[in-house]
């Protein structure tokens, strides 16, 4: 009984809401440096306002993060402090290839994420590496409009054929493309795309959709080329669409909006579109141009493993119900009268991940990871300068037993489990610093100011008992 002994504990963060250092190294820009904070932002990430002022960049939250640039030793050090077993990190696409087409890639990039590999190495910390979270770069956007074009894929394999060749001997565990069902909720964000007046937005959403699959696919196949070794996975939003009631209506609405996020897991691990997305979207008329070949790809390729983030379940009534809706995410929801909910209105449902964890499981029977579970929360040191944060502690605690209890009872096959964010960082939704969510607070403020100082809040010390009982000990 128990999770397996070599469970994979340990934190997720993404390039762009930690490292900062935009123009440090040779870096060029990417979609996410250009988002502003504030009201804008869900507009910009949505792809309904373009905002491609590169001379904005450096006002934006992207710019500066909390300077992983210069502090990942010191801050790898905390993880390896806490026992880390992995660390799930992106790479910034634009500090290999800064315009994203160029032939050679740029050195100092590869050299900076060399030298956190080596750190992780040195305190036995295997990396888990996202190539692209939330990364698109701003050239291939102005030339191509992003992943609408299918030269993208080209552009994606030769990013990936450097990072498995030269990252060989210190990283087996990949993961393809950050949340890519997220593409249907914050195009932008999720691949570089904004939209021009009257466009199909559907039909251009999934054909970026399916060259992200296609590039996905030959990813895979490369990745097992260069290394046999290697394990590559797939990574969606994860989270239960719940009925609203038991109304056969509302029954049939949550079962279509859990259709339209397994699609892309669907397409990933069993290798091809399934009959109820390729009959609804020919029906729209929007199923996409495929290539010859495609689906030979696509069928020849299944990812190894499946990994999710998980942060709330969702709620979903018949269109035309009149109830109250859910705040605060990209996901329509109504609010769920039995859940309470964060400071962002985000619902907490620890039950929700085991149901979750099954679903997935018995849809798929293929290894498990979840790479993203946490509280975002206000942080107040107290009056000696400490964090308190029992919220996130019981949040946390809570989780982990659901999910203990999805391997131990239900017989989940799941390798790890890493939170999000060990550290403070800047959030994707809103921009925002407030909303934390680590182990390890960062002294930055929203209004700028900082010292940049690292500290253990409470949370640290229980994280770090975890891992050592191997989630004995809650
Ligand atoms: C996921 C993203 C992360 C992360 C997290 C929390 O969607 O993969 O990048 O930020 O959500 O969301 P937020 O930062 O909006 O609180």
């Amino acid at each position: 009984m128990g999770l397996r002994k070599d469970f994979l504990w340990g934190g997720a963060t993404a390039a762009n809401q930690c490292e900062g250092g935009i123009s440090e190294g040779g870096r060029g820009l990417a979609n996410v440096d250009v988002c502003p904070s504030g009201s804008d932002r869900n507009a910009v990430i949505t792809g309904h306002m373009k905002m491609l002022k590169m001379d904005d960049a450096h006002t934006y939250p992207a710019a500066e993060a909390i300077d992983f640039y210069h502090h990942f030793k010191e801050d790898i050090r905390l993880f390896a402090e806490m026992g880390f077993k992995v660390y799930r990190m992106s790479i910034a696409w634009t500090r290999i290839f800064p315009r994203g087409d160029e032939e050679e890639p740029n050195e100092e990039g590869l050299k900076f994420y060399e030298e956190i590999f080596k750190t992780c190495r040195k305190y036995k910390i295997q990396p888990l590496v996202t190539i692209s979270h939330f990364d698109c770069p701003i050239y291939l956007i102005q030339k191509y409009g992003g992943w609408r074009s299918r030269k993208m894929i080209d552009f994606y394999l030769h990013l990936c054929e450097v990072l498995f060749t030269r990252f060989k001997e210190y990283v087996t565990y990949w993961l393809t493309f950050n949340e890519i069902n997220m593409i249907l909720h914050a195009p932008f964000m999720g691949a570089g795309i904004y939209f021009e007046e009257g466009e199909n937005e559907e039909q251009i959403k999934y054909q970026a959709a399916h060259h992200e699959l296609v590039a996905s696919a030959l990813a895979v196949r490369m990745a097992h080329e260069v290394n046999p070794v290697n394990q590559v996975g797939c990574m969606f939003a994860a989270g239960s669409a719940y009925p609203y009631t038991c109304r056969p209506e509302d029954v049939w609405e949550a079962l279509i909006t859990d259709q339209e996020n397994y699609f892309f897991v669907d397409v990933q691990a069993r290798g091809y579109y399934p009959s109820y997305a390729r009959k609804r979207l020919e029906k729209k008329g929007v199923f996409p141009k495929m290539e010859p070949g495609d689906e030979e790809i696509l069928r020849r390729h299944p990812v190894d493993f499946i990994s999710f983030s998980y942060y709330n379940s969702r709620c979903i009534a018949a269109p035309g119900s009149k109830q109250e809706e859910a705040e605060g995410n990209l996901f329509r929801s109504a609010k769920n009268p039995y859940l309470e909910f964060s400071e962002w209105g985000w619902p907490i449902d620890p039950l929700g991940l085991r149901i979750t964890l099954n679903q997935i499981y018995d849809r798929y029977q293929k290894p498990l990871f979840i790479v993203e579970n946490g509280l975002g929360a206000v942080d107040i040191p107290d009056e000696n300068g400490e964090i308190i944060d029992d919220y996130r502690i019981t949040y946390l605690k809570e989780h982990i037993r659901a999910m203990k209890a999805a391997v131990e009872e239900d017989g989940v096959d799941l390798i790890g489990y890493t939170s999000w964010a060990p550290i403070d960082l800047i959030s994707a939704g809103s921009g925002e610093m407030r909303k934390r969510y680590g182990f390890i607070y960062v002294d930055k403020q929203e209004d700028g100011s900082r010292t940049m100082n690292r500290s253990r809040k409470k949370s640290f010390y229980w994280y770090k008992r975890v891992i050592e009982s191997n989630g004995e000990i809650l």
